[in-house]
């Protein structure tokens, strides 16, 4: 019997059985497996709830909807396990740091409200009364408004997001740091720069009518499973998937889907990429800028690849952008790409040879410094030849959390419109503030400086996942309060405030009455479809209360009742949803719309070809290419570019097990993928073990030790390793170019060999 740590190369297709055993496996560790197949039966369907998995969208009449992946999430919040006050008697608060992050979600479910006692170093029960109190007393004790945090995760349903902004604006802030702001808020942003909507503009139908399909910077085997389906089906109607990732992902390489019997028996692998291009990180944008370079050559030698009409009638700046492509060099779109001209020029043929062409991307997009121009140059790319607002064709930002969108449709947004707080202002007939709030890195800063003094988190798990993980744990504590409305003990907890408090709420697939009526959510997934859903288990402990409850109870404790009867509105959702359906557009009459089986589609507008940019056109953006800011060197060690990413048994912070199966990865998670020829170069051999040090331009010393070196096919420079473990290694102040986003995808290090650490 090999070691269970191990390494060994994954040769099956991503899904297929592999994906069976593991989903029957997470099943079985719930231990309520019988509660959590009835829960799977109704995941995504009309009478269910929706996956809390991730934002793609729901197949209609698909009888079985969820995934390997899916499976797991919904699992991980059924567990009969229970962490109350007695669990910190055995555990201190101070010791429960050195525990892991899988340890830390294993204990169970928060199963009583819980408030941190630093004389004991332990969190003790409070009743839900005392807490609100504890809340509204330190809240209203700030000395302004913007001293108030309140970061949500996406998992947020829409109604308890609106109440949640809705509290923090009648507060008087926007302080409305939230995962998004980590996330995909380069797509938000350049898209709305670019084409007037920050969201994409395709349909699920749209990807049964592409004939070319460009996934960049994403592995949907692990992150999107149900999206490798889509491919699939795509795949054989012939269309072409041309995959751009950094490493070769198993899920866009083979697929067998694990609910179609017939390709289980036949094991009749779907192949899913035509062509894959492996580029350095950061190096897309190259890329895209090559493939135009060579659609314009063809351009102007006859061949039409534009599409002259639409570039007439809806955009602007062509000119500028083609002076600017016709400026770029081959050398140093080959040098930055790491990809070469005949590589770039047959992405540009399947290009110029599709009449319908669908781009998707996901983080190894939105995580680099130019991640704006990034998106943006993608939308050039898509415009050149009208591919946006025709069926079959569009843009497609593939989300990470099941509501991220919906969160800031309904309002979690720390740079809110003034149209938006103009319909809020006029609705509610009161002032809304204007001044714009903090995003996540803001947010630590302000934090770490004692300009913001209380941190509310609607969910999520902010010690784990920002960035500089120690600068971040300490502003934490800075902090007068700390309060964290959450599922599961988790890293976020362990840095309490001088008052810290953690509120148990129900998770999506649980029952929520109120008032002795069983009450419903919405949710919009990533193709801007609102939909309800509805949890049916029992909960874990009858002292968890419901998100809205939570909410409205803070609210009511800070604010009182008199202007808004928040604890009437918690009563009956319905309520909520009127709200938001009087103040945010194409939400109308939505207690009625939700009855239509799959839920509504909210308006796009860029699909429909109408611009609402300043110029009332779709724009070209103009970026030049990124300069290298990384040395080459540092302290005489070559200096590398790590990017950090996801696991197969993992969501996010949440750790479900120890394997990464489709990088052949078991029993561990502290493993530094690197390209082979480099190990040689730095006279490494694989098992070895290393620590990390980041490069940046301050003088703070940032260190992760204990990663053991997997030979891996990888660009030469480039090195891959799992997050949460590698966020101290990345730099506060190493943020997208008007986005703010942390630079996942791209932090500069050095590889320290330890001494004596041999292990394989
Ligand atoms: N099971 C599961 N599902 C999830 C999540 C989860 O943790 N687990 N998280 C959810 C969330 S919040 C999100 S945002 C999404 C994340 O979904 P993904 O974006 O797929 O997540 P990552 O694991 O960060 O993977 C980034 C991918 O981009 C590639 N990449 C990295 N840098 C570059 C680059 O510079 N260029 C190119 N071309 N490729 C690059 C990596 O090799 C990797 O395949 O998934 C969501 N769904
Ligand atoms: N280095 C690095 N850092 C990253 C990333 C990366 O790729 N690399 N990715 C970034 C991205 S894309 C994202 S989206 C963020 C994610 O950041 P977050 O959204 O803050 O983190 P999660 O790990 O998704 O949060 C998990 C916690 O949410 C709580 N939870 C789960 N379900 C529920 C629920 O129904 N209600 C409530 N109230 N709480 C619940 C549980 O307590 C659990 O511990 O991380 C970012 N950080
Ligand atoms: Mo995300």
């Amino acid at each position: 019997m090999p070691d269970y740590k191990r390494i060994e190369p994954y040769d099956g297709a991503a899904g297929g059985w592999g994906a069976l055993v593991s989903t029957t496996r997470a099943l079985l560790n719930s231990r309520r497996p019988l509660a959590n197949i009835r829960n799977l039966l109704k995941v995504n369907q009309a009478k269910g709830f929706d996956c809390p998995g991730c934002a793609w969208g729901d197949a209609a009449g698909h009888s079985v909807n969820f995934c390997e992946n899916g499976a797991k999430a919904v699992a991980w919040e059924a567990t009969a396990s229970q962490v109350r006050a007695d669990f910190f008697r055995r555990h201190k608060v101070s010791a429960l740091r050195r525990q892991s992050d899988y340890f830390l979600e294993y204990q169970g479910r928060i199963a009583e409200p819980l408030s941190y006692n630093p004389a004991t170093d332990e969190y003790e029960h409070i009743s839900w009364q005392d807490a609100f109190e504890l809340i509204g007393e330190k809240v209203r004790a700030l000395s302004s408004p913007d001293e108030l945090l309140l970061y949500t995760s996406g998992r947020a349903s829409n109604e308890v997001a609106y109440l949640y902004q809705l509290f923090g604006r009648f507060y008087g802030t926007n302080n409305f740091p939230d995962c998004s702001n980590m996330c995909h808020e380069a797509s938000g942003v350049g898209l709305s720069q670019s084409i007037g909507v920050g969201k994409g503009t395709v349909t699920l139908d749209d990807f049964e009518q592409a004939d070319a399909i460009f996934v960049f910077g994403q592995n949907p085997g692990t992150n999107h499973p149900r999206m490798l389906h889509t491919l699939g089906q795509a795949a054989k109607k012939g269309a072409a998937i041309v995959s751009i990732n950094n490493l070769k992902e198993r899920g866009l390489e083979r697929f067998d889907n694990p609910q179609d019997p017939r390709h289980m028996l036949t094991r009749s692998t779907s192949s899913i990429s035509s062509l894959y291009l492996c580029p350095k990180l950061g190096g897309d944008m190259a890329l895209v800028r090559g493939m135009v370079k060579q659609l314009w050559d063809w351009q102007q030698q006859g061949r039409p690849v534009f599409d002259r009409d639409f570039i007439d009638r809806h955009t602007q700046g062509l000119d500028g952008y083609l002076g600017l492509v016709e400026q770029t060099g081959w050398a140093e779109i080959e040098a930055q790409s790491g990809l070469s001209r005949s590589q770039i020029t047959e992405a540009a043929a399947v290009f110029a040879g599709a009449k319908r062409v669908i781009c998707t991307w996901a983080m190894g997009i939105t995580q680099h410094r130019h991640s704006l121009a990034t998106v943006q140059e993608i939308v050039n790319l898509q415009l050149l030849a009208g591919h946006i607002g025709r069926p079959g064709a569009g843009l497609s930002p593939v989300r990470g959390h099941s509501n991220v969108q919906g969160n800031r449709t309904v309002g979690i947004n720390e740079l809110p419109s003034d149209d938006f707080l103009d319909r809020l202002e006029s609705h509610f007939e009161r002032p809304m503030p204007r001044k714009h709030g903090l995003n996540t890195v803001e947010s630590i800063a302000a934090m770490e400086q004692g300009t913001a003094r209380a941190f509310i988190a609607l969910g999520g798990n902010f010690a784990a996942a920002a960035p500089d993980s120690g600068r971040t744990q300490t502003a934490l504590s800075n902090c007068e309060l700390t309060v964290h409305i959450s599922t599961k003990l988790n890293r976020s907890h362990l840095w309490p405030g001088k008052a810290g408090l953690i509120l148990p709420c129900l998770g999506r697939t649980e029952q929520d009455l109120q008032n002795g009526t069983p009450q419903y959510i919405t949710v919009e997934d990533s193709f801007s479809m609102v939909h309800a859903s509805q949890g049916m288990t029992a909960p874990n402990s009858p002292e968890q209360r419901s998100e809205v409850a939570i909410v409205a109870g803070i609210a009511a404790a800070v604010l009182g009742e008199e202007e808004l009867p928040w604890t009437v509105l918690a009563g009956d959702y319905g309520r909520i949803r009127e709200l938001i359906g009087q103040t945010i557009p194409g939400f109308e009459d939505m207690n009625t719309r939700l009855d239509t089986p799959g839920g509504f589609y909210l308006d796009n507008s860029a699909a429909r070809r109408e611009w609402r940019t300043p110029s009332g056109k779709a724009n070209f953006f103009a970026h030049p290419l990124p300069t290298q800011l990384l040395p080459l060197e540092f302290e005489g060690r070559p200096v590398h570019t790590l990017q950090t990413l996801r696991a197969h048994d993992q969501y996010n912070t949440t750790i479900y097990g120890l394997d990464d199966r489709y990088r052949g990865v078991y029993g561990q998670r502290m493993v530094l993928f690197i390209n082979r020829e480099d190990l040689v170069v730095l006279g490494m051999e694989a098992g070895q073990k290393v620590t990390l040090q980041s490069v940046w331009t301050d003088n703070r010393e940032r260190k992760v030790a204990g990663f053991t070196l997997v030979p891996y096919d990888i660009p030469r420079g480039n090195l891959a390793a799992y997050y949460p473990e590698t966020n101290p290694l990345v730099p506060l102040d190493s943020i997208g170019e008007g986005t703010g986003t942390p630079t996942s995808k791209a932090i500069g290090v050095v590889l320290i060999p330890e001494r004596d650490s041999r292990i394989l």
